[in-house]
């Protein structure tokens, strides 16, 4: 079953936002296997935000993710990684549709609330920097057959 990263930015909790986003992934139907609040090092930030180096909002990028505790985040399901991203909208708020996290609660492009994993290499990357292999908990659900 795939899985994805997922991390609640320091927005979207300083905002109280976190449950909000948290709801609109559990209602979808997937299944939440790992959870912590934490507030990123430099180090990790670097590390989760490697593909950007270079680019002209790197150092902002940066600061504002070590700036306050995030919610880090591991969900399972069919198609996760897609249908998280969906849910959350497009990067920037502005083009993200009504209706996706980003869409409804965000205005600005470096203030867009979530992060979701882009890829399979990726989740299983960033999945790494947070967890270790026994913080993702599996366990069954009966509500499954209703939802895949
Ligand atoms: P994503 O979060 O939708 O996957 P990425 O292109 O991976 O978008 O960019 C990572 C994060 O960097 C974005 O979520 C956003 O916070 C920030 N970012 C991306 N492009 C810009 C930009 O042009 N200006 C300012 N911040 C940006
Ligand atoms: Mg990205």
């Amino acid at each position: 079953m795939e899985r994805t990263f997922v991390m609640i930015k320091p927005d979207g909790v300083q905002r109280g936002l976190a449950t909000r986003i948290m709801g609109a992934i559990e209602g979808k139907g997937y299944k939440l296997v790992a959870l912590k609040m934490i507030k990123l090092s430099l180090d990790m930030a670097k590390k989760h935000y490697a593909e950007h180096i270079g680019k002209p909002f790197y150092n902002s990028l940066i600061e504002f993710i070590t700036s306050g505790p995030v919610i880090a985040m591991v969900w399972q399901g069919p198609d996760v990684i897609k249908g998280i991203r969906n849910l959350m909208g497009s990067t920037n708020p502005l083009d993200a549709q009504p209706g996706s996290l980003r869409g409804n609660y965000g205005v600005d492009i470096s203030h867009n609330l979530v992060h979701g994993s882009d890829s399979i290499e990726s989740a299983k990357r960033e999945i790494e920097i947070y967890f270790q292999s026994n913080e993702l908990i599996e366990y069954p659900r009966d509500i499954e057959k209703w939802i895949w």
